[in-house]
């Protein structure tokens, strides 16, 4: 009896010690784009970083394009601590609270300087109310300046209407209303299908989307639009990290300013690479005619104007730190 007792004490303990940050942590991490995916392969580095600086303490292991979790659920799944660690797109969230949408109003910020100053501006909001469910921001990293990808040419406003458009959020969704498409909400692993069984025929996403997706299978035409760069963000679940050690809190802190920083180069050298892979693959790239922007601009003027009686006060002390 004596001997069963302390036997299982000894277990108790083990147990106890396996749930602490002093043994070895393996952190399940869900993405949702594909492996090949600069994001992917960012986050693949700053899992190694932590991975080296931690002597192997902690091993977050990356579980990516939804295969894990889809990206949908992606977001609760960190909350409610079933994954410790994840990454999602950012305006996702704009259905949960305008703020976290600022980065995808249609041509607001359209080149890397004005995201970042973007960033900069929202990210103490954004910082703030994802705390508010828990959940502390690690870094974000930008897409390329969205375009336009169509089967069709489209050279006139008219040329949108009654096309069958993929949206990846509320504001895409929106967009394409605006312009008198008509918006499905698609995830990227499921964009080949999409296109292929005629339920899109268009999309606003990146060079590198279009590309990942080997968008030349599907569409003939690259408008490089420039509208909008939004970003990804990754989240550690505020609990499973205050129960790491100081040190591997470090590393994680360390190992996530530089992923930032090596993300937002990565980012911009992606956006000339991929054009060209669009265009080495028969694809016709230009720029937008006068019309279409200005059919996308009237349309990004009112999402502007939604967007700011939304958001209030929170919204508006966003952009005045952003305009300054
Ligand atoms: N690619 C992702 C988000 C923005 C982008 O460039 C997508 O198309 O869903």
């Amino acid at each position: 009896m004596f001997k069963f007792s302390k036997l299982a004490l000894a277990a108790a303990t083990l147990i106890t010690l396996g749930t602490q940050a002093s043994a070895k942590d393996v952190w399940n991490m869900p993405t949702p784009y594909p492996d090949g995916n600069f994001h992917t392969v960012n986050i693949k580095a700053f899992a190694d970083d932590i991975r080296a600086a931690t002597n192997g303490e902690l091993d977050i292991k990356i579980h990516s394009a939804g295969s894990l979790v889809k990206h949908p659920e992606i977001k609760n799944a960190v909350r409610k601590g079933l994954v410790p660690i994840g990454e999602f797109f950012l305006s996702r969230l704009s259905n949960e609270n305008p703020v976290f949408g600022v980065d995808s109003i249609p041509f607001l910020a359209t080149n890397y300087d004005d995201a970042k100053k973007l960033w900069d501006a929202s990210r103490p909001t954004i910082e703030a109310e994802l705390e508010k469910q828990r959940l502390k921001v690690l870094f974000s990293v930008p897409w390329p300046p969205q375009g336009l990808y169509a089967k069709k040419e489209v050279t006139t406003a008219g040329d949108l209407k009654g096309v069958k458009m993929r949206a990846y959020n509320a504001l895409t969704e929106r967009l394409a209303r605006l312009t008198g498409a008509v918006p499905t909400q698609v995830e990227v692993p499921d964009i080949p299908q999409a296109f292929a069984t005629g339920q899109v025929e268009a999309m606003i996403t990146s060079p590198s989307t279009g590309a990942n997706s080997k968008a030349w299978d599907f569409v003939s035409n690259f408008i490089d639009v420039q509208a909008w760069i939004p970003k990804n963000i990754v989240v550690v679940n505020a609990k499973a990290y205050d129960k790491l050690s100081d040190e591997a809190k470090a590393a994680i802190e360390k190992a996530a300013k530089a992923a930032e920083t090596r993300g937002w180069e990565a980012s911009k050298a992606e956006t000339a690479a991929k054009i060209k892979i669009l265009k080495d693959n028969g694809m016709k790239v230009s720029t937008p005619t006068d019309d279409v922007l200005a059919a996308l601009k009237e349309a990004g003027a009112k999402m502007s104007a939604d967007w700011a009686k939304e958001s209030g006060a929170a919204g508006e002390s966003i952009l005045s730190a952003y305009q300054k």
